[in-house]
């Protein structure tokens, strides 16, 4: 090859090797699919960010309505609330139960240390600081049990602190 077949014929405002153009057509390829994978995973799968929704006192919490009665508040229209408080080592409550086409709220909180809540087949894992409540909410379509479990190590029985949420056949909206 000589030099002179190099020159391009087009008018070039950009001049870039074909093998540095090919990079960033594949680089442009991968941040459209990076958006589109955030795009589906937050509008179609439900993925949610557990926010810090609020912020309360872990010294008095647990004396404080609603967390003083820990369990399942019945909002209407097959929606609940359900306020969980962690510490070492056990949730309260340790059972939770709702029908069948339930959308539940899970809000959680710790009165001691850092703990986690993880309920397993669904996208709710979350940390969970003291003074700090975490939320998050998912759909319970299936009947059936869904352990939940502390998944963060908050010390020597931390192996012991899981719970259960029974989705009961029959019920819902
Ligand atoms: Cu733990």
């Amino acid at each position: 090859m000589s030099d002179q077949q190099l020159i391009p014929e087009e008018v070039p405002s950009f001049h870039a090797d074909n093998y540095e153009k090919k990079w960033i057509a594949f680089s442009m390829v991968l941040l459209v699919a990076f958006a589109a994978t955030v795009a589906i995973a937050g509008f179609a799968l439900g993925f949610q960010i557990p926010g810090d929704e609020s912020r309360v006192d872990p010294r008095t919490v647990a004396e404080t309505l609603p967390w003083s009665e820990p369990g399942v508040r019945d909002l209407g229209g097959g929606e609940y609330d359900v306020y969980i408080i962690s510490q070492q080592y056990l949730f309260t409550p340790r059972e939770i139960r709702v029908p069948a086409g339930s959308t539940v709220n899970f809000y959680v909180t710790s009165i001691d240390v850092q703990h986690g809540f993880k309920l397993q087949d669904t996208n709710i894992n979350m940390q969970i600081v003291p003074g700090q409540v975490s939320k998050l909410t998912a759909e319970f379509d299936d009947p059936g049990e869904y352990p939940y479990i502390c998944h963060e190590y908050c010390g020597i029985a931390h192996a012991a602190m899981f719970g259960s949420l029974i989705v009961e056949a029959g019920g819902g909206s």
